[in-house]
C-alpha cells in the first residue's frame, strides 16, 4: 500500500539487502500515517551515517546536516515553528559520539521534538569501527583485540536528566515499534526512543537472532516510576524494551522561551521589524 511520505518514483535505497533500517523506514511511515500527520507539517532532521540517510526515502521536508549535529538544528527549527512535527534521527555513533554533547544538552533544554536512534551498535557507514554503545569485547578491524571501554548506556543517560519520554524499541517487532514510535510522537516535550538495528554487514555479534534472544518486553512497569526505570534500564540481560518512562515535565523549550510568554505567534509567522533589532543594539552602544 502506498503511503503519502512514499517518494514518487522508486529510488535506489542504498543499504545492504537485510539491514535493519529497512524495517525502521517501513515502520515510521505507517506511524505518521497513522497520525494522520501531513507531510508538509513534519521535518526530519539528520547527520551524517547510515541511518541518518533516512529522511532522504520520505516525501516531506528534511534537514540534512554534519555529523553528530541533528539536534541543534532540531530545537531551532521547532522553536521557529512549534506547529511543526520535528524528528531527529540518526545512528548511535552519530547521535552518542559525535553528538554526544548534543544529546545531553537537549534533554536538559526539553524541546518537543522525537528523537531516533538507530543502535547497532556499530559504525555502518565507516564500515564497522566501534561505536560508543559497543559492547565489551567486540572486535572490529580497530579494535583487533576487542573494545575495551565499558558501552554508553543511552536510557541511563536520558533517565540520570530526567528525560520526559524514554523508550526502547526493536526494529523487526513491528506492531509493538509502531506503538512506541507513535507515544513518543504523541508526547510533548523530548522523546527518545533508542531503536535496536541489526546491520547485517558489520555486526556478526548482535543479529537477528542475537536479539531476538538477548531482548525482553518490559511488563507491569509503572512508567511515572523514575527510579525503578533506571534500574531496569541499567539491565544488561535480557536487555529491555518499552516505554521505561515518561511525564509532562515543565513546559517545552520552545513553549516555555519568554519570546513565546505573551504572544504564541510562531516566530516564522511574525513580521520582520529591523526598528527593534536596532534599537536594542543601540542601547548597548550609544
Ligand atoms: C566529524 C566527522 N567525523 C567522522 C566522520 C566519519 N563518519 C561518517 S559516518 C560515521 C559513523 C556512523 O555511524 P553511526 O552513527 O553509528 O551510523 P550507522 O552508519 O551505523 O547507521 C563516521 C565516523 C564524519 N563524517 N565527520
Ligand atoms: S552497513 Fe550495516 S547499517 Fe549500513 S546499510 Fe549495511 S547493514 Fe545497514
Amino acid at each position: 500500500m502506498s503511503s503519502p511520505f512514499d517518494l514518487k518514483k522508486d529510488i535506489d535505497i542504498a543499504w545492504c539487502p537485510g539491514c535493519g533500517n529497512f524495517s525502521i523506514l517501513r515502520i515510521i511511515k505507517k506511524v505518521l500515517e497513522s497520525l494522520a500527520i501531513d507531510p508538509q507539517e513534519l521535518v526530519m532532521v539528520s547527520g551524517i551515517g547510515q541511518a541518518a540517510k533516512i529522511p532522504q526515502y520520505f516525501k516531506t521536508h528534511y534537514f540534512n546536516g554534519l555529523h553528530g549535529r541533528a539536534l541543534p538544528p532540531a530545537t531551532a527549527i521547532k522553536a521557529v515553528n512549534p506547529s511543526l512535527t520535528v524528528i531527529a534521527e540518526g545512528g548511535d555513533g552519530d547521535m552518542y559520539g559525535e553528538g554526544g554533547n548534543h544529546f545531553i544538552h537537549t534533554i536538559r533544554r526539553n524541546p518537543d521534538i522525537t528523537h531516533l536512534v538507530h543502535n547497532n551498535m556499530v559504525y555502518g557507514l565507516t564500515k564497522g569501527q566501534a561505536s560508543p554503545t559497543s559492547q565489551k569485547g567486540f572486535t572490529t578491524p580497530i579494535q583487533i583485540h576487542g573494545v575495551i571501554l565499558e558501552p554508553l548506556n543511552p536510557l541511563a543517560v536520558a533517565l540520570s536528566l530526567n528525560a520526559s519520554f524514554v523508550a526502547r524499541a526493536y526494529a523487526k517487532d513491528h506492531d509493538q515499534t509502531a506503538d512506541i514510535l507513535s507515544q513518543a510522537i504523541k508526547h510533548p516535550g523530548y522523546a527518545l526512543v533508542d531503536i535496536f538495528q541489526p546491520c547485517v554487514s558489520f555486526n556478526k555479534v548482535n543479529t537477528y537472532e542475537w536479539f531476538k534472544k538477548h531482548t525482553k518486553y518490559l511488563s507491569d512497569h509503572d512508567t511515572s516510576d523514575r527510579e525503578q526505570a533506571f534500574h531496569l534500564a541499567l539491565q544488561a540481560d535480557p536487555l529491555l524494551l518499552g516505554v521505561f518512562y515518561q511525564h509532562e515535565k515543565n513546559e517545552s523549550f520552545e513553549r516555555s522561551h519568554p519570546i513565546y510568554r505573551h504572544d504564541s505567534t510562531p516566530l516564522l509567522k511574525r513580521a520582520y521589524q529591523p526598528e527593534i533589532i536596532k534599537e536594542i543594539i543601540e542601547s548597548y552602544y550609544l
